[in-house]
This record gives C-alpha cells, structure tokens and sequence, in this order.
C-alpha cells in the first residue's frame, strides 16, 4: 500500500518523464553536432556526466562547457557557434528570456534541464525547458536527476546512470532528516532505487559522521559537529582520549591511522553508543539522532567509495576549475583517480587556511541583530565562501537563530554571497533564497538557491545597499511572524511555552 502523497508524487514524476521522452526523440533524430553547457558544481558535473555517458552512447558528435554562471555576453556569443542543438543542464531557468533572445531561431533548438527558480517565458516551440518545479517538485530533485530523467528516456541501458543523480543531489546537499534519520528523499530517493537495482550504490545505515574514509578516525569525530559531541567535536585530544575509552585502536597493525570503514561492526556500535551517552550526559536535544543512510559507490573504492565523500570532490574539481576531471571520474577514468588527489588536497588546504584567517581576525565576523555577517572581503576566494559559511554555520560558534551571510570580493569585482539558516528557522518559514531575491530585486544582482542555503552575486557598488535590504528584510520577517531571534536561554524558554 503507497500512501496518497505516494501517489501524487508518482504523478509528478509520470508528467515530468513525458516530458523527457519529447527531448529524447529531440535528441535522437538530431544530426550535427551538440554542445552540452552545465554548471561548474558537483550537481552540474554530474548532470553533464550523464548527459554525456547518453549522448555517447547514442553516438552523438557533442562539446562539453562549464559555467560558474550564466551572463548575458556568454549566451549572445554561442549565437555565433556551429552547434545547432544546446543543452543545459543545473543552469538556464533563470534566464528564458535572454536565452530567447540570443539563441532561439528558426534552425536552432534549446534544451534546458534544470531544477533552480524559472525566471521568463518558456513557450516557443524550439525551446524545450524541462524543470522539477515545473511538475510541483520543489525539493529533492537536483539538476543530474532532471538530466537523469532525459537519459533514461533515451536509453534504457542509461538506468546505470542513476547512482550520478544520486550523487549530484547529495553534492547540492539534498539529504536531509526523515524522523531521527537522514537520507535521500521524493524523487531522489526513487532515482536511488534505480542505483541500487542497477548494483551501482548499496545503502547502508551507519554514523551520520564525514569523512569514512578519508578522515583518520579521530578526525572525524574531532570535526563532526552535526551530530555534536560534547567533549570530542573540536577537540582532538578530547577524540583521541574518547576513543582510547571505548578501547578502539586509532591505528592499525601497519601504523596506518584506521577510518570509521575500517571498523569492525561492535567497534562500531561501541562508537555509536559511547557518543550517545555523552550526548546524554550533556543535555543533548535528541541524543541518538546520530544516524543516517550511507551511500556506497560499488563501481568505486578507497577514498571515492563514499558518496558524500565523492560529492565533495567533484565539488573541489569545478571549484579549482577542473570540472572535466570530475566528468572523467564520474566515468570511471583510471588517470583521473591519480590525478584528482593533489586537487582535493588543495581544496581542503585552502578551505582550512580560510577558517583558520577568521579565527585570527575575529573582527570580520560582524554580529547584527538579526544576522550573522562574515566579510572577509578579498581574504578568502568566490569559490570557497559558500564553505566556509556552511562550515562556520554549523561549527557551533556563532548563533544558531540567526542566519549567516557570508561575502567574498570577486575576481571581477562582484560580490559573492552565501547564506545559510538553521532547519529550526526554516521549519519557522524562513526562506533565505526568497529574503535575498527581495533583497537585489532593484540591482542587477543574481541570486538563488534553497530557503535554507542560498547565494547571490552582486556588483560591489550594491553592496552597502544589499546589507541594509538584508537587515530591513530579516527586521520585518521577525516582525511579522512574531519571532525574535533572541539569546540561548529565551529561545529555550519559548519551547517551553510552545509545549
Ligand atoms: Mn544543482
């Protein structure tokens, strides 16, 4: 028995991959040659990854480009090019209409393949848009499950393509909690069904814990701040002497620091009871929420064998502009395993350097009253802000019940931003990707994203007035719904009158 909600979902999907079966046929009698432009991030790697994997299949003549973001010049420059059919894939929706502009004629088609907010008028028939919000699926659909949609439609054979959609959608961070547990859900997690009748994933439940297999153990309790544990997160010789408790060995009979994957099923139920009860102990809300689904590649091993772990990497690719080195893994390139670690390296270093540059320069963290700022300015890079305001947001040390917004200067002299809320806002209705396109409403800003993780580029002449926007935005939000991002103690207090 499917209960009704099932059902419609079911539905959603069922006029959504009507839709796909239009682009395949589109795809299928096309004769020239295709250019494929995704966006640089993990979900638009992956989208490309399958998109590419079909069209190689159908033995397609085809170029692959990636974009940080779409800009009007760009899109009027490809009106110049031989290529008669474009693909988008995890971009485009926000720009129909200068898309129309430029590209649209009487013997050029479109594709584009999206999940993000549509902004302009689809309806042309060259211009074939297809887009999960389009058939009523706000969440949990990433731009590669869209991809994915128009893959299986042309092929069958491409079902092996899923465990791709799968990742692009942990990369654009679609887990998220179902009761006391994590995972995938809605469309995701039928796509997932798809991955593992096709042997690609095996889903396990396990520690809801980064880094299995490329954290030594300690590590990664010492950096799990969600799930916290009190005494052991951000604190390393506080994890050091946790486990040495629990008489687990931190390295194995070669000297090799062991991970989370290497140990023995009573290790870790040892582990997954032993932060429990410090949990406990410390007035924890919900101790045993620690849990969640582990997605494991089985076509991968060592450090790319955990989805999540792999997700990140495809992410520090396009973020060091090396996003056809993501493809290339996704693909299952040998070269390619050697050849991403000095990246992923490289990634991890510079994040770890910006972290460590706000701990040392405290003053950049600007503390509102209903906001948490973090302008580093030009200190810290466009392409790692977006982390480092996740990392910042959950590390414990800012207020929770304020949202954070964090702004990198650009290397073209725009303003990045990246904000992020808490689940317990956003179960409160507050919708950041909704607050910041209010915000730049009236510049020529660009924004988007999810209601509790969105960013926007601005020009540095808009910035001061973007702050403001923000402030008078947040101010009247709270306002309105009556809730005040007070201190620790009141807003435990106010639970407390909510019982
Ligand atoms: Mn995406």
């Amino acid at each position: 028995m499917h209960s009704a909600i099932y059902l419609i979902m079911l539905e959603k999907i069922e006029s959504m991959i009507s839709m796909a079966k239009e682009i395949a046929d589109v795809i299928r009698s096309y004769p020239g040659k295709i250019h494929l432009v995704s966006h640089y991030d993990c979900d638009g790697i992956t989208s490309a990854a399958i998109i590419t994997k079909a069209l190689f299949r159908e033995g397609k003549d085809f170029r692959v480009s990636f974009v940080k973001q779409l800009k009007e010049d760009m899109i009027k420059g490809m009106s110049n090019d031989e290529e008669k059919l474009i693909i988008f894939t995890d971009l485009g929706s926000g720009y129909l209409d200068v898309i129309s502009k430029h590209l649209l004629s009487e013997e050029r088609k479109i594709i584009i393949a999206d999940h993000h907010q549509t902004e302009g008028d689809d309806k042309n028939n060259n211009l074939l848009h297809i887009n999960s919000m389009k058939f009523g699926m706000e969440e949990n659909v990433s731009g590669a499950g869209v991809a994915y949609m128009i893959a299986r439609s042309l092929n069958p054979e491409n079902i092996d393509l899923s465990a791709l959609a799968v990742i692009g959608a942990i990369g654009d961070s679609q887990i998220g909690s179902i009761g006391s547990s994590w995972g995938l859900m809605g469309l995701n997690k039928e796509i997932l069904k798809d991955a593992e009748n096709s042997k690609k994933i095996k889903v396990m439940n396990g520690l809801r814990i980064w880094g299995r297999y490329t954290r030594p153990l300690h590590k990664a309790l010492e950096y799990s701040v969600d799930p916290y544990i009190p005494g052991v997160s951000e604190s390393e010789s506080g994890a050091v002497q946790f486990l040495q408790e629990l008489g687990i060995e931190l390295k194995d009979e070669k000297g090799m620091w062991r991970t989370l994957a290497s140990m023995s099923e009573e290790e870790s139920k040892k582990l997954a009871s032993g932060i429990i009860k410090e949990r406990i102990r410390s007035d924890e809300e919900n101790p045993d929420f620690i849990f969640g689904d582990i997605y494991e590649l089985l076509d991968k091993n060592g450090e790319f064998r955990d989805a999540n772990e792999f997700a990140t990497m495809l992410n520090s690719c396009g973020k060091l502009g090396k996003a056809y080195l993501g493809i290339a893994l996704c693909i299952n390139d040998k070269k390619a395993f050697e050849e991403v670690k000095p990246v992923f390296e490289k990634y991890r270093r510079s994040i770890g350097k910006a972290l460590s540059w706000i701990e040392s320069n405290q003053k950049v963290i600007k503390r509102g009253e209903n906001v948490t700022w973090i302008m580093p300015g030009n200190k810290i890079s466009e392409h790692i802000i977006s982390n480092v305001a996740s990392i910042m947001h959950r590390s414990g040390m800012l207020p929770e019940n304020k949202p954070v917004f964090a702004m990198a200067d650009t290397e073209n002299g725009d303003v990045k931003i990246s904000a992020r809320a808490s689940d317990s806002l956003v179960e409160n209705g507050m919708n950041l990707k909704d607050i910041i396109r209010e915000a730049i409403r009236d510049s020529s800003g660009d924004g988007g994203g999810h209601a509790g993780a969105s960013g926007a580029t601005i020009s540095k002449q808009d910035e001061e007035m973007f702050i403001n926007n923000i402030e008078h935005n947040l101010r009247r939000y709270y306002e309105e719904t009556d809730r005040k991002p007070a201190g620790e103690e009141s807003r435990k207090e106010g639970r407390k009158e909510n019982r």
